[in-house]
C-alpha cells in the first residue's frame, strides 16, 4: 500500500489541496454548553424512532472538548485544508440578534490553532443545524434573511482568517431528506411541496454571498452541492423520463440557478410539479447567481433511476421513504457497495465533473471537491481482520480510486478536461454522528470509540499521510 500511496502522491499537482471534512452537529456534542441555542436537529434526534439505534448527538465525538487533540491529528497528517462547519445556534443562539461570545470564542480558537499548524480553514456556514426559533425553518422566506445576518456576524468574527467560505452544504439533501421525505430534521413529508425550502436556501445562499462580500472577507466564497450522475435503469421512455426528473430534482434545481441564474425546465410530464419556480421573482435569481470564487462538489455515488415505487431498504431509511415517489433507485449490479449500500463507482466522479463542464461551461468557477468518502458498519466491513479495528483497507482503496479518478478526469483527454479542479476533502476526519443512521456507519479515517471517545488513527490515516508526504 505504501508504494501505491507514493504513486498517488507523486501525481497530485502543485496547488491541489487535500483536506479532511467534518460538520459541527456530527462531531461537536456539548449541545447545552457555551450558550448554544437549540437546533431542529436537537429536537429531531430526541423524537422516538427517528435515529437508528435511538442515539442522539448530545455528545457525538466530543470534539467541543477535544479540539486541540483533533487539530493535532490533522497537523500530524499533513493536510492542506480542514473543512468544518460553524454551528449557527452556537454563534447566534436564537437565529437572530447579536453574536454569542462563547460560541465565537470556540471557533476563534479552532481557526487560530489551524493557522498555527499551517492548515487552511474552510468554514461552512450551514451544515443542517437550523436554529429552532426560526419558525418554519427553510419553508419560511424570512429564514433566508436571517441566514444573511448570521453570515455577516460570522464574517465580522472570522473574515480576516477563514481561507474559504461555503455558504450552504447540500441544499438538495436538506430539501429531499428534511422537507420532502422526512428522514432528516425537521421531518416534513411534503414531497413536491417541499420546493419552497429549496428556493429559500438558494436565496439564503445568495444573500449570504452578498453579506460576506459586504463584510470584506479575505477568503474565497462558494456553495457546496452534492451531485449524482443519473442514468435510466433501462432504455425506453418511461425510465428515461423519471431519470431526467431525478436529475432535475437532485442536481439541476440546485446548480442551475447558482451558475446560470435560472431554474431548470422539468421534463414535460412533470412540469406542473415545479410550478412554484415559474413564479420566482427574477430579482431572487439575480441574487442566487452572484459570482462565486469556487464551486464545492460533494460526490458519493451515481443514481440508476426506474419508474414505479421501489421496495428497497436502507440503513438510514432513505430508500423506504422514497417508496412514496413514483420512481426508485435501482442497484448497480456491477459495483461493490458501501455500508449504506451505495455503489462504489469512482469513474462516475469523472462523469459528474464532465457533466458540470458540459452544462455550465464558462460559468463554472474552479471546482473544489468538498466531500468524498465511504462508510462501513464496523471494522470487519472496513476490510480489517477482526483483531485490528483500525485496519480499514477498503477505505484506502475507495479514497485512492476516487482521488485518482478525479485527477484522470480533468487531465488532458479526460472526461472533464478543462475543469479547474483545486482539491479533494475526505469525508471524514472522524467516525461521527451519521444523521439518521446515528453511530451505525463509520466514515472516519480516525476511529472513535463511542464509549470513551478515544481516537485511534486507522490505516487509511497512515495511507493519506504517506500520500501527502510523497508529493513533489
Ligand atoms: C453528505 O451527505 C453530508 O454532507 C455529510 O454530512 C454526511 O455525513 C455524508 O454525506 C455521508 O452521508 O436518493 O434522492 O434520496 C450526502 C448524503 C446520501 C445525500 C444520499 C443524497 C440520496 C438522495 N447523500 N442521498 S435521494
Amino acid at each position: 500500500w505504501r508504494e501505491r500511496a507514493r504513486e498517488l502522491g507523486e501525481r497530485i499537482p502543485a496547488g491541489f489541496r487535500v483536506g479532511v471534512a467534518t460538520a459541527a452537529f456530527q462531531i461537536e456534542g456539548a449541545t447545552h454548553e457555551g450558550g448554544r441555542g437549540e437546533s431542529d436537529w436537537d429536537v429531531f434526534t430526541h423524537q422516538p424512532g427517528r435515529i437508528l439505534g435511538g442515539s442522539n448527538a448530545d455528545v457525538a465525538t466530543d470534539h467541543y472538548h477535544r479540539l486541540g487533540e483533533d487539530v493535532r491529528l490533522m497537523a500530524d497528517l499533513g493536510v492542506d485544508s480542514y473543512r468544518f462547519s460553524l454551528a449557527w445556534p452556537r454563534i447566534q443562539p436564537g437565529g437572530r440578534g447579536g453574536g454569542n461570545h462563547d460560541g465565537i470564542a470556540f471557533y476563534d480558537r479552532l481557526i487560530d490553532e489551524l493557522l498555527a499548524a499551517g492548515i487552511r480553514p474552510m468554514a461552512t456556514l450551514f451544515h443542517w443545524d437550523t436554529p429552532i426559533e426560526l419558525r418554519g425553518g427553510w419553508l419560511s422566506r424570512d429564514t433566508a434573511h436571517r441566514f444573511a445576518d448570521y453570515a455577516f456576524l460570522a464574517a465580522e468574527a472570522f473574515g480576516d482568517r477563514v481561507e474559504s467560505w461555503v455558504t450552504i452544504n447540500e441544499p438538495a439533501t436538506v430539501t429531499l431528506n428534511g422537507y420532502a421525505l422526512g428522514v432528516h430534521a425537521p421531518g416534513h413529508t411534503l414531497l413536491f411541496d417541499s420546493l419552497p425550502a429549496a428556493h429559500h436556501q438558494l436565496l439564503g445562499h445568495g444573500l449570504a454571498v452578498g453579506a460576506l462580500r459586504d463584510a470584506g472577507v479575505v477568503g474565497r466564497i462558494g456553495i457546496t452541492n452534492v451531485h449524482s450522475p443519473v442514468e435510466p435503469a433501462a432504455d425506453g421512455e418511461e425510465d428515461g423520463a423519471f431519470a431526467a426528473l431525478f436529475d432535475v430534482i437532485h442536481n439541476r434545481v440546485f446548480a442551475d440557478p447558482v451558475l446560470l441564474g435560472r431554474y431548470p425546465e422539468a421534463p414535460e410530464p412533470f412540469r406542473e410539479l415545479f410550478g412554484v419556480f415559474d413564479e420566482v421573482d427574477p430579482d431572487d435569481l439575480a441574487v442566487i447567481s452572484a459570482p462565486l470564487d469556487f464551486y464545492g462538489l460533494n460526490y458519493y455515488f451515481p443514481s440508476r433511476v426506474a419508474a414505479g415505487a421501489g421496495d428497497a431498504d436502507s440503513p438510514d431509511g432513505e430508500a423506504e421513504a422514497m417508496r412514496s415517489l413514483p420512481f426508485h433507485l435501482e442497484p448497480w449490479p456491477e459495483f461493490d457497495r458501501t455500508g449504506f449500500g451505495w455503489p462504489i463507482a469512482p469513474d462516475y466522479l469523472g462523469v459528474a465533473l464532465g457533466e458540470m463542464r458540459d452544462r455550465y461551461g464558462d460559468r463554472l468557477p474552479p471546482v473544489v471537491i468538498t466531500e468524498g468518502g465511504v462508510s462501513f458498519p464496523d471494522a470487519v466491513a472496513e476490510g480489517a481482520r477482526p483483531e485490528d479495528p483500525v485496519d480499514d483497507r477498503a477505505r484506502i482503496e475507495y479514497l485512492g480510486d476516487h482521488i485518482a479518478a478525479a485527477l484522470d478526469a480533468v487531465a488532458p483527454g479526460g472526461r472533464a478536461e478543462g475543469v479547474d479542479l483545486q482539491g479533494y476533502h475526505v469525508w471524514s476526519l472522524l467516525d461521527n454522528f451519521e444523521w439518521a443512521a446515528g453511530y451505525t456507519q463509520r466514515f472516519g479515517i480516525v476511529h472513535v470509540d463511542f464509549d470513551t471517545r478515544d481516537r485511534a488513527p486507522k490505516r487509511s490515516y497512515g495511507w493519506l499521510r504517506e500520500v501527502l508526504g510523497s508529493r513533489n
